[in-house]
């Protein structure tokens, strides 16, 4: 069936600065949480790789940007990395240097049609701030967070017209601080809620900031939603998916699109004896400043299941005790990542949106496939012939535009990612770009066979896709 890709809906692709920059040029006090949790247990990476060299794009970034001009690429996403920004964190002294790289990327882009959205934290929270004040525990990093974002937009607003205050803000506290599954390890859901609350505010703040200096662009933030499926239609299971979609989703979509916290997640969390204090005047500044538009990652279904056993008494509170996750027979995997493929998440999610969320304009942020041992796949040329990837991403286009035609207010596609870049712990072992990246000194790049149909999407707006997919 061929599927045509409607007018003025982006095909564009996605990156961060940790995850590509490497260590170039950095400065002593310029660690960003990620480089220190690096640092602190290198064990855990993949064969050592991490954010030291990443792909070298701080060097590199050139060739990447000639890259995207070849495939016709019109949207791409990176983040500054803030933790390199400054060179005093508190005093908010610009880093000339690093700010200069950002310039310099802007323009690239832009030369080669390419329009940059920027992103203003990826998990780059500087770890001086972590150190001095327990990183988003201290309400004092709110602040320095808004003081970061003004002269971000002062700086760049000019070229950068969309813009993100955070990348899946939920992301590092909940592996920190309510799975503890991460250093320092620590268990404490009272400090994950307040992190969460926290980037909030940050947000809303950046959000006021951006409109108060009206530069003719627009602000969102990129969240990491679930779309939550119950084992059954049974009472127990349904209200598992919805405490699951309460706790991680409305989390941070209400507050953001609303304006407001969910009443149940305050009653429940107060319950338990967690919820967090909360200053009138913070709240008013959340509820004056809502996101413009709204950037959403997905990868993956979840399926819960009303619990099997009662909690433990002594565990501490954790969401968890509402609901366990379901193993859906003969689902589809990539086995790489261990994670699900569930296509139809696109469309679920767009209703989801529109149902819920006033139809408030977004655009898939990241959506893609990590595969390892892709060499396997290079063919004689030395081209890495990933036609899974291909067949992944037209499955998920395909029902993220049917929403669309539906009335979804869905207004692009941007694949995770450019290039092959580094994972949290995985490194380089999941490879997710159009473009290979060599582990090489020079970190090579080359295209591979999905870049090349990624032009052809772009060119004729149109692809074929089969009814049914098995992803091999
Ligand atoms: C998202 C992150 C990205 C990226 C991607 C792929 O959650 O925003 O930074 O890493 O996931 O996941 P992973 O790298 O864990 O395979």
């Amino acid at each position: 069936m061929k599927i045509t890709i409607p007018e003025n809906f982006i095909i564009g692709a996605a990156s961060s600065a940790w995850q590509t920059e490497g260590w170039v040029g950095k400065k002593e006090n310029q660690d960003s949480y990620l480089d220190r949790w690096y640092k602190n247990e290198k064990f855990v990476w993949h064969n050592g790789y991490g954010p030291a060299v990443a792909t070298n794009f701080m060097e590199k970034y050139q060739d990447d940007v000639d890259l995207m001009k070849e495939i016709k690429l019109t949207h791409y996403r990176t983040s500054i990395n803030w933790a390199r920004f400054f060179t005093d964190h508190e005093q908010l002294i610009v880093d000339e240097d690093y700010a200069q790289h950002i310039s310099d990327v802007i323009d690239a882009l832009l030369a080669a049609g390419v329009e940059p959205m920027l992103c203003l934290e990826h998990y780059e929270v500087p770890a001086v701030l972590s150190d001095k004040y327990d990183g988003w525990s201290s309400r004092k990093v709110v602040d320095l967070y808004a003081g970061y974002a003004k002269i971000a937009f002062e700086r760049f607003g000019d070229r950068v017209k969309q813009w993100f205050t955070f990348n899946e803000p939920i992301v590092p506290q909940t592996r920190i601080y309510l799975d503890a599954m991460r250093w320092p390890h620590e268990q404490n859901t009272q400090k994950w809620l307040l992190w969460n609350y926290h980037k909030v505010l940050a947000s809303a703040k950046a959000v006021e900031i951006y409109h108060e200096l009206n530069q003719g662009g627009r602000i969102g933030c990129v969240l990491n939603p679930e779309m939550v499926y119950a084992r059954s239609s049974s009472e127990a299971d349904q209200k598992a998916a919805a405490m699951y979609d309460l706790f991680f989703n409305q989390i941070f979509f209400t507050p953001m699109i609303k304006g407001i916290y969910p009443q149940e997640l305050i009653d429940i969390c107060q319950a338990h004896g967690v919820w967090i204090e909360t200053a009138a005047e913070d709240l008013a500044t959340i509820k004056e400043n809502t996101l413009d538009f709204l950037g959403v990652n997905q990868y993956y279904p979840k399926r819960v299941r009303s619990p099997k056993y009662a909690p433990n008494a002594e565990t501490p509170f954790h969401p968890e005790i509402f609901y366990d996750t379901f193993d859906l027979p003969g689902k589809q995997m990539n086995n790489s990542r261990g994670w699900e493929i569930y296509p139809q998440v696109m469309y679920d999610m767009a209703l989801y949106l529109k149902n819920n969320y006033g139809n408030i304009p977004w655009l898939i942020t990241e959506n893609g496939m990590g595969r390892e041992n892709e060499e396997q796949y290079q063919d004689e040329t030395g081209m890495v012939q990933d036609s899974y990837r291909i067949d992944f991403i037209r499955q998920h286009l395909r029902y993220l535009i049917k929403a669309v035609e539906e009335g979804a207010n869905c207004e692009g596609y941007m694949l995770w990612a450019f290039t092959d870049c580094v994972s949290p712990m995985n490194a380089f072992k999941n490879r997710y770009g159009l473009v290979r990246i060599e582990l090489n000194e020079e970190r090579t790049r080359s295209m591979k066979k999905s870049g090349l149909w990624y032009k052809s999407i772009i060119e004729t707006r149109q692809f074929e896709v089969a009814d049914e997919q098995e992803y091999k």
